[in-house]
Order: structure tokens, then C-alpha cells, then sequence
């Protein structure tokens, strides 16, 4: 790309159809010039020994601002037998090429206009456009009355599965130009299909916004704003499947509007920030937020989304785009970030450069008195204030963790040096629960012993011996000496072959002689790129796709359910088999997927059931196999927000310590929630489940929460998933929500139906 010496390398690419006989790389740049002259460009081919194509020249406004007139990009093709000439080839050249054509040039020397600036870099060859051709090529003009479109080829049917486009947009001086995209969506692929937005009308890196592929929700639209009066939108794909692409809308706003911002903040409390927010803030600006607390007091910011991402950039040292806070710079992207003062005064310093934008931060202020920073309530060393009741409750609630230090610990705690406590029960279980490894210290295995996956230690020669010695078969996993046998952990192929690979199906390596094991795995992913917003529960629209409201009746929302295929739900019994048989009438039920606020039905889609298979183990008195089939009247189409969750074999291992997700509309503290509520929750060690709940869960049953408590399901969320990503990139569903006693208390995990365990069950009832 532009303004990348270093991809000189990366950049050489064989371009059919003269591909086997010469290598095309190509320049991008532009000169500052005062009137429109083409052909001093030309004069790099003729220092530069090569081959070379005419430079094809952008015809350019007279009189735009910056004086920036000339744009070009010159193609060099080298014949392979050349191809040591290509290493000769350097931006520097180019531009002493550049620079000695424009010295000896007529025009300039008889005065007709005065050369300011020439810059050359290095271009990826799929963004220059031939702009003669006009072929997916468009100069637009941007006007801040009216709002004008414009689309990807073919949308919304589907782009050429080989597109190149470019549109230049323009607009008078002294303003900017803003281009939000309502509809996005192309390949997941970024190397090969992308939108790459400029702050110029050179494709340069140098002057990037920003590169963006995927799709977007509607609730996170990509909105980018230029510095100046001049953008450059490509288009490069190269797939070999068709997306809608996309739909844009731009217009011109006052320079002054994007460039404006900062100044002094002198009430209590209030909210601040980064120019334009939520859309992406401009290149190119510094603004600076003075706020002033009473004397005596002191001011706390806290950042409620922090997203300032660029490529290449250290988050530590952050020599580009900023937040600067008593001279600290913050980059990147931050889960959490709250600071205060050491006076009444606080300086907030925002710069972006003029590469590579994004979008940006919002921000809470509030001014408070040092004696009593937090009234009646916990101070974090942070400065924020948290309930005092959240302190020492093993919860993270301040985000530094400091409401979590310095706790005395209950007798049934392990004290971690770090002073965190943590249930006894998390010695020694193979998860770092303390963080600093303390809690796991102490339980090495002797030398001449072998640890089990669950801490067990037994002698080494158990390793590799063609028995199960370890519960979890750790010590035969991919052992060379065990691959033809099978054991509980063994991924069985369809061809009954065994393969003893931890979690092989859906993860894209074909394990099976037959494939079997990558069979069926359109599943477990979400098409939608989502905003990532700091804390919050809310789910956004499409995150958790395989999510299915079931209201009974005239009740409304009743239980959870999770898409398994397109006519099948899975769900609990307990939803079901009640003391009413009404509950178990199929015509009683509705589904709504692809929903996320109870109140919404736009990309919903309604079926009616038409059959309930509920376990015929199912007991109602200790909820032991709570797994429901539903079958729909009418198949789903899958959509953005409409997607299947995989099933995991009855292999798959969820070990302890691992990080989930439940989701679902249930009880927040009563009734049901309007949206869609997610919560991260972590698998529970089998013998501390087994333990907690005093013997009550079978080996259909899975512990999920924290011990500590805060979080979990509840009542309206049964029958709804418990789902984890696998590092294969897929969501698997490890749980349905079942019982628990109460919601989030304290040493009483959510307690689920364990999916690996019922997973035969489910393939005999309706083949998936
Ligand atoms: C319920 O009543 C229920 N805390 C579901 C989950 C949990 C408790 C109750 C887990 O459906």
C-alpha cells in the first residue's frame, strides 16, 4: 500500500493475463502544483530502466483546496526475466525520477505554476483504476443540502465476484465530507475484499481512514468523516461468492463542524466526546477538554466505549491517535478506563493524525470532594465509586480490581497472594482463578508422576499405555500408540474410525478419513461485525443468532430456546412437562428468532410448532435430562441475525475454567427483561459443582456461574443456551439452562443440561 517502503516486497504480484511473463507493482502519489499539467509524470520511465505502462492520469479540479492538483499512479510491468531490475525499484527513485522530470519541465521553468510538494509510496496494484476506462470509476460531488447515494456494482443482487471501483469524492473548500454506510456487507475475507476509505484522493497509507470488510448491523454503521474536502472510496474484491455490498450516503458538512471541539467543562458532572461520535472522528484533529471541579475538589473521568485501533501502532507508546490524560497517552481499545485529578482542574487532550480513524470515546465527568469521594458508597483506586456491597464479593466491580484486594478471607477461601479469595474449591483444579497463579502454585505432581487434566496425579507410565487412567483421558490424547483405539474423549467419524484429537469436529482440519468430522458445520457463527460496547448486558441485534424467544399462550415470553437447524429448536422439558398439559401442546407455543427487543419485530421471524419431543427420562423432581426438541411448522431462513448454533459430539470437552456465554430475556431481578440479556459465565470444575449442590447434579448436568455469585440465569431464560467459542472460530452450545437454586447467589451456580451427554439422543430423535 501507499507509503509502505517495506511492502515493496508484498506489493509484487503477477498479473494475469500476462502472468507468467511479467510482475506488476505499481506508485501511487501526488503533486502540489498550481494548475492542472500531465505529462511531467511521465518522466520517472525514463530514468527507470524498465518497462513501463504510460502513467495514467486522474483529471483533477482546478482550484480545489490544499492546491493539491495532480494525482497519477504509474504501473510498471517487469518481464520475469527482469525480475532483478524490480528490486531497483524504490519510492526514492521514483520520486528523484519524478523530481528531475518536473526540474527540466517547460512549464515550470517558464513559471507557469510553482511546484510545492511531490510525494510517491508504494500502492497495492488492485486500487488503481484507470480513470479514462470509467469503468466502476466516479467523480461525485458532495453538497451539504442534499444527500446524495451511491452503491456497490449489482447491489443489493450481488457485486462481480472480481470488482474493482473507485469513487472521488469532492467538495467545495472549507468543508468536509461525510459517508455513512446504512448497509454493509461483503466478505468476511479482508485480504481480498474490502473497502478502503482515504483522506485523499491517492490511495496512500499514508493518508488511510480506514480498510473495513464483513457485515454490519444496523446498530453499528460505518460512519467516516475526511479532514478535508477530498475522499477516495475503493472497492477490491476477489471471491468467489457474491455479497449484497453496499450502500453509501455522503454529503458535505462545514469544516468547522468536524474540526470543532473541546473547550471548558465547568458544571458538576456531564458527558464529553471524540469529535462526531459514535460516527468515526476526522484526520487530522487536536481538541482539548478543560475541566474544572470547585476548588478543593477533584474531577474523575470515566470512558464508557474507548476505541482508538490502528494497525501498527504500540498501545503502549501510542505515537499516533490519542487521548492524553495527566501525560499518560491511552490507545487502542479499552475495556475500561477511569481516572481522576490531582486538583480541580483536568486536562483532556484528544489527536488524531492523519492516517487511520475510528470511533473514538465518550466520556463521563464529575467533580468530587477528596475527604469523601464516594458518599456512602466504596471508592475504587480508579476514583469511581462502586455499592458497597460489591466490595469483596470476588466480583471485579471497580475494573483495577481493587474492590477485590486487601479482602479478609471467609474460612471455606483460599487467599491468593495477589489478596484476592477465592472458594477453597479452586486449588489445585488446573484454572488460574486467582490470576496470579497462586491458587494453582502448590499442586505439582512428583517428578516421576503425570498430572491429569483434572489434577489428579498418577504414576508416569499411565502416559500413552492404551488404558483410561485419567477421568478425562488426558493421559492417552494424542498419543502416536493410541490411534486406532477409541475412548470416551475420541471424536468417532462416521465410518466408526476413532479420532483422539481434543474438540477435531468443525474445527477446519479434516481428521476423519471419510471428513466426517467437518460435516454439518454451517454453524456457530455470527455474520454480523458488532460494536463492542464497554460492560453493558444489553445483547446487540444478531450477537447471539441461535437465540429463540418461546411465548406460551397469551403469557408472553416463557422459556429460551436455541436454533439447531431450520426447522429445529432445541430447548428444557421443564418448559413443557409442567403440571398444566397445556404446556405441552405444540399449537399453544410461538418461536420468534432473529428478535431482540421483545418489542420488535422488524427480521423477526414467527413459526408455530409443530411437535414437542421432550425427553422421556425426564424427571421433574431432579430435573435429570431437561432437553426438549421442538419442530417448527415452516422452516426458518437463515439471515444475519437468524443462525444455527453447532452441536458439540458427545467427544467435545468444555473444560473448567473456560469462559461462556448465557443469554436470554429472563428474570433481571423480576419478570422478564425487554432486551436481550447476555452474561459471561464460567465452566464450574465437575467435583465443585458436584459439591455446591450437595450432590444434586447427574452427569446430564453441568455447573456454570461463579461461586462468588452476580451472575447467571434465571427464571425466563430456561430452556435458552449456555454457548463457547472454539478457537476453530465456531460457537458450540455446552448447556441449556436448567435450575439453580435462586439466581447469581453466592456458592450456588446456574445449573445446566450438558449437552456432550444428550447429544446421542438428540441424532436418534431427528437425525442432526
Ligand atoms: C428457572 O426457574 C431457573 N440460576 C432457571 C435457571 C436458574 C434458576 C432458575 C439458574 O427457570
Amino acid at each position: 500500500m501507499c507509503g509502505e517502503k517495506k511492502a515493496q516486497h508484498t506489493n509484487i504480484k503477477t498479473s494475469s493475463p500476462l502472468a507468467e511473463s511479467t510482475v506488476t507493482f505499481g506508485f501511487c502519489g501526488f503533486t502540489v502544483i498550481k494548475i492542472t499539467y500531465v505529462s511531467l509524470i511521465l518522466a520517472s520511465s525514463s530514468i527507470l530502466n524498465l518497462v513501463t505502462e504510460p502513467s495514467l492520469y486522474a483529471p483533477t479540479y482546478a482550484g480545489i483546496s490544499r492546491g493539491v492538483l495532480a494525482y497519477y499512479w504509474s504501473r510498471f510491468d517487469v518481464p520475469a526475466s527482469d525480475l532483478e531490475l524490480a528490486a531497483e525499484v524504490s519510492e526514492d527513485r521514483v520520486l528523484d525520477a519524478l523530481e528531475t522530470g518536473i526540474k527540466h519541465s517547460r512549464s515550470v521553468s517558464s513559471g507557469n505554476f510553482k511546484i510545492s510538494e511531490v510525494t510517491a509510496a508504494f500502492t497495492d496494484p488492485r486500487m488503481a483504476r484507470n480513470p479514462r476506462s470509467m469503468d466502476c470509476f466516479y467523480f461525485l460531488e458532495a453538497e451539504e443540502e442534499n444527500t446524495k447515494k451511491f452503491t456497490s456494482p449489482g447491489y443489493p443482487t450481488g457485486y462481480p465476484i472480481t470488482s474493482r471501483c473507485q469513487w472521488q469524492i469532492r467538495t467545495s473548500e472549507k468543508k468536509s465530507i461525510v459517508v455513512n454506510f446504512p448497509f454493509f456487507n461483503i466478505e468476511d475475507d479482508c485480504a481480498n475484499n474490502f473497502v478502503f476509505i482515504y483522506d485523499s484522493l491517492s490511495p496512500d497509507d499514508q493518508q488511510a481512514i480506514t480498510q473495513k470488510c464483513g457485515q454490519r448491523p444496523p446498530s453499528n454503521p460505518l460512519t467516516v468523516v475526511s479532514s478535508g474536502n477530498l475522499m477516495l472510496i475503493n472497492l477490491v474484491i476477489d471471491s468467489n461468492v457474491q455479497r449484497p455490498g453496499f450502500e453509501a450516503e455522503y454529503k458535505a458538512i462545514p469544516l468547522s463542524t468536524a474540526k470543532t471541539c473541546g473547550g471548558v467543562l465547568s458544571e458538576k458532572e456531564g458527558n464529553f466526546t471524540s469529535p462526531l461520535y459514535p460516527q468515526f472522528y476526522p484526520p487530522s484533529v487536536d481538541c482539548k477538554w478543560t475541566i474544572k471541579a470547585p476548588a478543593g475538589n477533584k474531577v474523575r473521568v470515566k470512558f464508557t466505549m474507548f476505541r482508538m485501533k490502528e494497525p501498527r501502532v504500540d498501545t503502549r507508546v501510542c505515537h499516533k491517535d490519542y487521548v492524553e490524560v495527566m501525560g499518560t497517552k491511552y490507545c487502542g481499545e479499552m475495556a475500561s478506563l477511569a481516572l481522576t485529578s490531582d486538583s480541580n482542574i483536568l486536562e483532556v487532550n484528544f489527536h488524531s493524525d492523519m492516517s487511520y480513524t475510528d470511533k473514538g470515546f465518550s466520556a463521563e465527568y464529575s467533580a468530587y470532594d477528596p475527604a469523601d469521594p464516594c458518599p456512602n458508597q466504596f471508592a475504587c483506586a480508579s476514583g469511581i465509586c462502586i455499592g458497597k456491597q460489591l466490595k469483596c464479593d470476588g466480583w471485579n466491580d471497580c475494573g483495577d480490581m481493587s474492590d477485590e484486594m486487601q479482602c479478609l478471607c471467609d474460612k471455606d477461601q483460599f487467599p491468593c497472594t495477589n489478596g484476592l479469595c477465592k472458594p477453597k474449591m479452586y486449588v489445585c483444579d488446573r484454572v488460574n482463578d486467582c490470576g496470579d497463579g497462586s491458587d494453582e502454585s502448590r499442586c505439582s505432581c512428583d517428578d516421576n508422576e503425570w498430572r491429569c487434566g483434572n489434577g489428579f496425579c498418577l504414576p508416569k507410565d499411565v502416559l500413552c499405555d492404551g488404558k483410561l487412567d485419567c477421568m478425562d483421558g488426558s493421559d492417552e490424547a494424542s498419543c502416536q500408540s493410541s490411534r486406532d483405539m477409541c475412548f470416551d474423549f475420541s471424536f468417532v467419524c462416521k465410518n466408526k474410525e476413532c479420532v483422539n484429537k481434543v474438540n477435531a469436529e468443525c474445527d477446519r482440519v479434516n481428521d476423519c478419513s471419510d471428513n466426517s468430522d467437518e460435516d454439518g458445520c454451517n454453524c456457530g457463527t455470527r455474520p454480523y461485525k458488532l460494536n463492542r460496547i464497554v460492560g453493558g448486558q444489553n445483547a446487540e441485534l444478531g450477537e447471539w443468532p441461535w437465540q429463540v424467544s418461546l411465548h406460551f399462550l397469551t403469557n408472553g415470553h416463557t422459556c429460551g430456546a436455541s436454533i439447531i437447524s431450520d426447522t429445529w429448536l432445541l430447548s428444557a422439558s421443564h418448559c413443557f412437562v409442567t403440571n398444566d398439559p397445556a404446556n405441552h401442546v405444540a399449537s399453544n407455543w410461538l418461536t420468534y428468532s432473529g428478535m431482540q427487543d421483545q418489542y420488535k419485530q422488524d427480521g423477526v421471524q414467527r413459526r408455530a410448532v409443530k411437535r414437542i419431543i421432550s425427553h422421556p427420562n425426564y424427571s421433574h423432581m431432579t430435573f435429570d435430562y431437561d432437553i426438549a426438541l421442538l419442530e417448527l411448522s415452516e422452516p426458518l431462513q437463515f439471515t444475519n441475525t437468524i443462525q444455527p448454533i453447532c452441536l458439540p459430539s458427545p467427544s467435545h470437552i468444555f473444560p473448567a475454567g473456560m469462559s461462556c456465554w448465557v443469554t436470554g430475556w429472563g428474570a433481571l431481578r423480576e419478570g422478564v427483561s425487554q432486551l436481550l440479556q447476555k452474561a459471561s459465565v464460567k465452566i464450574i470444575n465437575d467435583s465443585v459443582c458436584d459439591s455446591v449442590t450437595e450432590g444434586q447434579v447427574t452427569s446430564r448436568m453441568l455447573c456454570s456461574g461463579f461461586l462468588s455469585g452476580g451472575v447467571d440465569a434465571c427464571q425466563g431464560d430456561s430452556g435458552g443456551p449456555l454457548v463457547c467459542f472454539e478457537e476453530s472460530g465456531k460457537w458450540f452450545q455446552a448447556g441449556i439452562v436448567s435450575w439453580g437454586e435462586g439466581c447469581a447467589r453466592r456458592n450456588k451456580p446456574g445449573v445446566y443440561s450438558r449437552v456432550t451427554k444428550l447429544r446421542d439422543w438428540i441424532k436418534e430423535e431427528i437425525g442432526i
